[in-house]
C-alpha cells in the first residue's frame, strides 16, 4: 500500500503528499475518523481513488507528538523570537524554552526582526542563549541577514516552528523557500502584539527533498501546568551540573541550605534572571498542583454525599 505524509487539514480535508510529490485531498476510513486520530506531519497508508483522491486506512506509529504547536514526527524545533515589534521578552521566551525541553527535541533558538536593532543589541539578546549551549541565529526577512545560517540549521530536518504571533515565522518561510507565498500580518501598533495571521498548522517540503518544516500559528499564553515541579529544574540546562552540589536529593533549590544551584547563581555561572524565571514557574506549578488537588478532594467529597 502507498504511503504518503499529511500536509495539512483544513475543515475536515486532509492534504496528503504522495511518494512522487504529487498533493491529493483524502478522507479517513471511518473507524479511523471516529478516533480524531489523524495529525498533521503524520506518515500514512493510502489507497488511491484515481486520479486524485484517496482513502487513508491507517496512521503509520509517529517518531514524536507535540501538543504545542500541534505536530507530529518532528526532528527539532527552531523557536522564534523578534529582537523587537513584539517586544523581546525574555520570560516569555525561557516559558517556550522549558515547554520545548520537556518534548526532548533539538533547540535551535531564531532570533528575527535584527534590521530593527543595532548590532550591539542583538548580540546581547543572543549572548546568554548561546552561553547556555542552545544554537541561536539572528535573522532578518527583510535584509536576508541569516539567510544561510537559517539553511543550514533547516538541512535534513523536519522541523517544527514555535513562538508568539508576529514574530515573523511565515516571513522566515517565504525567506527559506522560493515561490512559497505565507500569508504574514502586520504587528497591531495599538496592543503591540501579532495578529494571529497563520490559523493553522501546515507542513512545507524544503526544496530538493532537503527535509520538511512546519509553519504553525503563534501562541502568546503558555501554561507550563503539564510539567510537575521536580522535573522543571532538568528544563535549565545550564542548572544541570550545578546541581549535582546540593546537598539534599530532590533539591527544589528553592529554601534548601547547601543548595549547588543557589551556589552557581551567587558565583555568576547562572544568570540570576533565569533563576528568577525559574522560581517564578516554580510558584506557578505549586498553584496549578494545589488547585488540582482541591478539585480532586472537592469531587471526592461530591461522590460521598
Ligand atoms: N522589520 C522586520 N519585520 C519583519 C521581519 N520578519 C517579519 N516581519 C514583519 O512582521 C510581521 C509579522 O510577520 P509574520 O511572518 O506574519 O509573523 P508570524 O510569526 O508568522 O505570526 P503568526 O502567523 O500570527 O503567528 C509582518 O508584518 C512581517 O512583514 C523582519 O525580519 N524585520
Ligand atoms: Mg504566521
Ligand atoms: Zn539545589
Amino acid at each position: 500500500m502507498p504511503v504518503g505524509r499529511i500536509m495539512r487539514i483544513i475543515g475536515g480535508f486532509y492534504y496528503l503528499s504522495t511518494e512522487d510529490g504529487a498533493m491529493i485531498t483524502a478522507a479517513p476510513r471511518g473507524k479511523l475518523r471516529q478516533t480524531d486520530g489523524i495529525v498533521v506531519g503524520d506518515w500514512v497508508d493510502y489507497e488511491l481513488i484515481p486520479p486524485d483522491q484517496a482513502v487513508i486506512e491507517g496512521v503509520i506509529p509517529r517518531t514524536n507528538l507535540l501538543k504545542r504547536p500541534f505536530v507530529a514526527n518532528v526532528t527539532q524545533v527552531a523557536l522564534v523570537f523578534a529582537h523587537k515589534n513584539p517586544d523581546y521578552n525574555y520570560l516569555l521566551m525561557d516559558r517556550f524554552l522549558v515547554m520545548l525541553e520537556a518534548y526532548q527535541l533539538p533547540t535551535v533558538i531564531i532570533l528575527n526582526k535584527s534590521d530593527l536593532v543595532d548590532a550591539k543589541t542583538a548580540e546581547e539578546n543572543a549572548e546568554p542563549y548561546r552561553r547556555i549551549g542552545y544554537t541561536t541565529l539572528c535573522t532578518s526577512t527583510k535584509n536576508g541577514q541569516g539567510k544561510a545560517d537559517l539553511l543550514s540549521a533547516l538541512h535534513g530536518e523536519t522541523t517544527t516552528l514555535a513562538g508568539p504571533s508576529g514574530v515573523g515565522k511565515s516571513a522566515l518561510l517565504n525567506m527559506a523557500i522560493p515561490g512559497l507565498n505565507q500569508q504574514t500580518g502586520a504587528v497591531s501598533a495599538k496592543i503591540g502584539r501579532g495578529r494571529h495571521t497563520t490559523r493553522e498548522v501546515r507542513l512545507i517540503p524544503l526544496p530538493e527533498g532537503d527535509g520538511y518544516i512546519f509553519d504553525t500559528p503563534g501562541f502568546t499564553r503558555l501554561d507550563l501546568d503539564f510539567i510537575s515541579r521536580s522535573d522543571l529544574a532538568g528544563c535549565f540546562p545550564e542548572f544541570t551540573s550545578p546541581a549535582e552540589n546540593c546537598r539534599f536529593q530532590g533539591c527544589r533549590h528553592e529554601q534548601e541550605p547547601d543548595c549547588g544551584v543557589k551556589a552557581a547563581v551567587q558565583a555568576g555561572a547562572i544568570y540570576p534572571w533565569r533563576y528568577e524565571h525559574y522560581l517564578i514557574f516554580l510558584a506557578e506549578l505549586k498553584k496549578w498542583e494545589e488547585q488540582k488537588y482541591q478539585r480532586t478532594g472537592h469531587n471526592r467529597k461530591q461522590q460521598r454525599s
